[in-house]
């Protein structure tokens, strides 16, 4: 047996592993779906996490069961006021009670369960999908909003801490000798005008105007399950970056990544433009949920979460390209480099309509 059917082997609670394959497209870990020929469940998700980029899994693994050990009791006391379902993934745990398992190469292997009925997409399929997309954040950060922060560790220090990522640019800048072709030379441009974004969240939080709660971190649009039979969103998976931070780095992640109909893998990045219409459904989704928990300054800095994510983005995979992809997952050479013109051509989009998001945000809020 390989190292991925010993690993599936540990986490199977009953049946027999009669398949395995690759799932979804993460850029850091590896995942696949297994599926058991068993009476009860049949399938969980078993993933290889990147520990060159997880530092401290067993800390992830901890987070990740306190997030859901407690939305879960919380959901057992009070059910959502919209009377609807909502699944938490369960952390599964293998014959020797453990939350991981560790293979005869280090590999650091864990199981989270699959909620059956549901699927997933990696672009906005329509204007009711974005309604759900923003509702589910929306159930997420309610679901953790009485949650202390504190409880929950710092598993990936300097995630979306947007200074921090434009200091390492400039030190692998600082060590490039690579060829410098348009496309380079564009995004260089790029950030060289836009250095003074990326302070915008953070001096906030400094001021005291934003303050650490629990986020999910990575909620794109492929990480919110849809129920099949209802269209409706029942979940939201790949909760390894659950840990405290700003609320805005998840909003502004989920309209960078929802409000961007040709999705974030496009070959057509100079056609990348950011849609108003899905903008104002997932924000109404969320708030519809959400409202209650935001303040003013909470308001204030909406518009600048978005464009800030989306700029963010582009600068962390334009680093990567010229770091030599250390870092996300590429399936070519460029890959990086054309993933970090659609998030700039995106921003342009963002900036471009600057007017028209503020306007939304006004009159929905
Ligand atoms: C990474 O691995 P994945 O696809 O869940 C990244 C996110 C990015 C995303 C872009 C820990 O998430 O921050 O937004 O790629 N996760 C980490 O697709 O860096
Ligand atoms: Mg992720």
């Amino acid at each position: 047996m390989d190292n991925i059917s010993v690993a599936a082997d540990q986490f199977r609670s009953q049946g027999r592993v009669v398949d395995i394959r690759e799932f979804g497209n993460g850029n850091i870990n590896s995942t696949f779906l297994v599926t058991l020929d068993s009476l009860g469940e049949k399938h969980f998700v078993l993933q290889r996490i990147n520990t060159m980029v997880f530092r401290q899994p067993e800390l992830v693994m901890l987070n990740m069961r306190v997030a859901t050990e407690h939305v879960r009791r919380r959901l057992d006391l009070t059910p959502l006021r919209t009377g609807r379902r909502w699944a938490v993934p369960r952390v599964l745990l293998t014959r020797d009670g453990n939350d991981h398992w560790i293979d005869s190469e280090g590999s650091f292997w864990r199981a989270i369960s699959f909620i059956e009925g549901s699927q997933s997409f990696d672009t906005i399929r329509d204007i009711d999908h974005a309604g759900e997309v923003g509702y589910a954040l929306g159930v997420f950060h309610t679901l953790l909003s009485d949650l202390p922060p504190e409880r929950l560790a710092d598993t990936l220090e300097g995630f979306h801490i947007a200074p921090g990522y434009l200091r390492h640019y400039d030190e692998v800048l600082a060590k490039h000798s690579g060829s410098r072709s348009d496309e380079v030379n564009y995004c260089l441009q790029f950030v060289k005008k836009r250095r003074g974004l990326a302070h915008v969240l953070e001096n906030a939080r400094a001021q005291g105007r934003l303050l650490l709660r629990p986020i999910h971190g990575d909620p794109k649009v492929n990480n919110i399950m849809m129920d099949i039979a209802t269209g409706q969103a029942i979940s939201i998976v790949d909760l390894d970056t659950v840990k405290p931070g700003l609320v805005h780095y998840d909003i502004g992640d989920c309209l960078r990544s929802g409000c961007n109909p040709f999705g974030e893998e496009t070959e057509k990045w100079q056609e990348v433009h950011f849609d108003l219409d899905l903008c104002q459904a997932i924000l109404k989704g969320y708030l519809s949920m959400a409202r209650g928990f935001l303040t003013a300054d909470d308001f204030h800095y909406l518009y600048d979460s978005v464009r800030l994510i989306a700029f963010e983005l582009g600068l962390r995979f334009f680093t990567d390209y010229l770091e030599g992809d250390v870092y996300f997952k590429v399936r070519r050479p460029g890959h990086n480099l054309a993933r970090a013109l659609v998030q700039f051509r995106l921003t342009e989009s963002i900036e471009s309509r600057e007017t028209a998001i503020r306007s939304i945000i006004r009159v929905i809020r």
